[in-house]
């Protein structure tokens, strides 16, 4: 039997991971609850301890919310919480698949819109989410401040590696790095020669560059020209948001958290989203399809092919929340997508 840790985190991340375990105890699948998150924090002013984290690693996976809290506005637990487990398990890909499920939630027309399938692996633990710069004089007229983006042969090379590994096993045709080299130069080299190289060793799949700023003109004009995407941590934020906004928004996008070796957090690429806590209008879509990339991970593979199912089913028959148009609630719509299941 796998392992699953559950961090609901804040906010609506407790809401709509609530609906997630409501499936496993249907499904009987077992798990362990840990409340790391803004109330943890501020009651102990810190995150997950070093020994906290040794007793995660035991896990084969773990299913988190989101993190962010109005008393926490700078999200000083964010780095002790969820930065803490991307960073010291080594969670190196977060892989974010952007596939539409229903052409009428896509701002974009449908000739256009029916091509989106695309799946951004993003960097996860360099660059300027690494945190190292710094504050000078803060708060005078001469104030300085410096975020350094920091990039190593080695975490591009493991990513970029990751990216097309990812491309054969799963059937695709094309890996595209997205950069900034022409303004970026010095980590912009890197990425492209490492790139440049890998690529070489993958004759069946096309290698293509293109500059952050055109990728984000491509995605929203001609979505089809992407297909598998590699990216740097700050850039694969962005671009997914940018995917997330053309297949009908944050409330529908998965991501997980992998190193291709043993445990990996899964986790809706959404936040926690304070103003709606409570209102029972928080999408628990992302959060199932979270779940079954969770499922697919630990080889749930017929519960992770049906969940993936009944989620296009309740869009398809609108049973969805008011970020979809709908009119039904969280739970609403966490009954039915059990109801499908059993
Ligand atoms: N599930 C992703 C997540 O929680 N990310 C943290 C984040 O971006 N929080 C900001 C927020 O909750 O508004």
């Amino acid at each position: 039997m796998k392992k699953i840790a559950v961090i609901p985190g804040d906010g609506i991340g407790k809401e709509v991971v609530a609906e997630g375990c409501k499936l496993m105890d249907a499904l009987g699948v077992s798990y362990q609850i840990f409340n790391y998150d803004a109330d943890y924090w501020l009651q102990h002013k810190q995150g997950i301890s070093d020994q906290q984290l040794e007793e995660l690693r035991t896990f084969d996976a773990i299913y988190f919310g989101a993190l962010g809290d109005p008393r926490l506005p700078k999200m000083e637990h964010g780095k002790d919480i969820l930065l803490k487990m991307r960073f010291d398990l080594d969670l190196f890909a977060n892989v974010r698949p952007i596939q539409l499920l229903d052409v009428n939630h896509s701002p974009l027309r449908p000739e256009i819109a029916n091509n989106i399938d695309i799946v951004i692996v993003r960097e996860n633990t360099e660059d300027l989410y690494r945190g190292l710069g710094g504050r000078f004089k803060a708060g005078q007229i001469d104030e300085v401040a410096i975020d350094e983006r920091i990039h190593t042969r080695a975490g591009v090379r493991r990513i970029v590696e990751y990216a097309f590994e990812y491309a054969v096993k799963n059937n695709r045709q094309k890996v595209t790095l997205v950069d900034k080299h022409n303004a970026i130069p010095n980590g912009g080299q890197l990425w492209l020669s490492v790139f440049d190289e890998i690529s070489k060793g993958y004759p069946n799949i096309v290698g293509e560059y293109q500059h952050v700023d055109v990728a984000c003109a491509i995605m929203v004009a001609q979505p089809e020209r992407f297909d598998v995407v590699v990216t740097s941590n700050l850039f694969g934020d962005i671009l997914s948001d940018l995917g997330a906004g053309l297949v009908g928004g944050l409330g529908l996008l998965s991501s997980a958290n992998v190193n291709g070796n043993g445990i990996g957090l899964f986790e809706p690429v959404h936040g926690s989203a304070p103003d709606i806590v409570g209102m029972e209008r928080a999408n628990p879509l992302a959060a199932f399809a979270t779940l079954a990339m969770l499922f697919k991970h630990v080889g749930l593979l017929d519960e992770c092919e049906q969940l993936l199912y009944a989620i296009k089913q309740s869009i398809s028959q609108d049973i969805t929340t008011p970020d979809l148009d709908g009119k039904h609630t969280t739970s609403q719509v966490g009954e039915y997508i059990i109801s499908r299941m059993l």
